[in-house]
């Protein structure tokens, strides 16, 4: 009864497939993603046709990819810039596939902790957490999911504020959930910055080192900063290590802290 907590897989298939055979997952363990399954990549629908068959048992938390993926196939958008999805939006099982993927909530409880895409806000508690992810699961399974995923991708969401209304704290919640990286000590996000720990810039720090952090207690898994790098605390666990870029594919065991890794393995 594992639970293996991933990385962001983006399209790697071969790389997830190799490490998926060093896992060797028992049919009563469970490959929790971390988000941004899809997209840069080269094969996005073969992991999400081999994450949906059901051999392996598997949980996702939603990234800025994969609801741009979704974005794209409800919407029919034109490709972004570096986009690698066409093969899955042309693909005939294309209805179920995105079905399957527009699922998944933007933060679920595993066993030893919470797991999301990107960051959380340091006003937010880990009922909160909760409670927003499960509002925008909601909005993304209902009549409005292709409004709201319109909203997602113009990116006019607001800087979280208690007293926004629900749609719009919603919006602010799936930045902070999808994108973020670093903050200000009063949580404003900077969701651009992109580069490693050694360059954020003064007065900016990541969001889990925020002062008085209120989800300080909970440990939490996230990917979505590949510059960030691995890291394994007591508070973080940092997952993405950067696959698609020609980096390495990581899961950790949450009973123990294993890790399992391998190179990417696309080439
Ligand atoms: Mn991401």
């Amino acid at each position: 009864m594992a639970t293996y907590v991933v990385g962001d897989v983006q399209g790697c298939y071969r790389s997830l497939r190799a490490l998926v055979e060093k896992i060797a997952p028992g049919k009563n363990d469970c490959l929790v993603f971390a988000g941004d399954i899809v997209n840069r990549g080269p094969s996005s629908l073969e992991v999400l046709r081999f994450l949906c068959d059901g051999s392996v048992p598997v949980r996702c938390v939603l990234g800025n990819h994969d609801l741009w993926a979704l974005a794209r196939y409800y919407l029919k958008l034109p490709p972004g810039k570096r986009d690698t999805l066409d093969p899955l939006l042309e693909a005939e099982d294309a209805p179920a596939l995105f079905a399957w993927l527009g699922q998944w909530p933007l933060a679920q409880t595993i066993p030893s902790g919470v797991i999301f895409h990107g960051g959380l806000h340091p006003q937010w508690t880990t009922e909160q957490t909760l409670a927003l992810s499960a509002a925008v699961q909601k909005r993304l399974s209902g009549g409005e999911r292709d409004a709201f995923l319109r909203r997602i991708i113009v990116r006019d969401a607001p800087e979280w504020d208690p007293a926004l209304d629900a749609l719009e704290g919603e919006l602010a919640a799936v930045r902070w959930f999808t994108r973020a990286r670093i903050c200000d000590t009063s949580g404003r996000m900077d969701a651009e910055f992109s580069g490693s720990l050694e360059a954020v810039p003064a007065g900016m720090l990541p969001w889990y080192a925020v002062p008085g952090r209120k989800t300080r207690g909970t440990r939490l898994y996230f990917g979505h900063w590949a510059a960030h790098g691995f890291l394994s605390n007591s508070e973080v666990v940092a997952l993405d290590t950067g696959c698609v870029w020609g980096g390495s594919l990581t899961a950790v065991r949450a009973e123990d802290d294993r890790v399992f890794q391998v190179p990417n393995a696309e080439a």
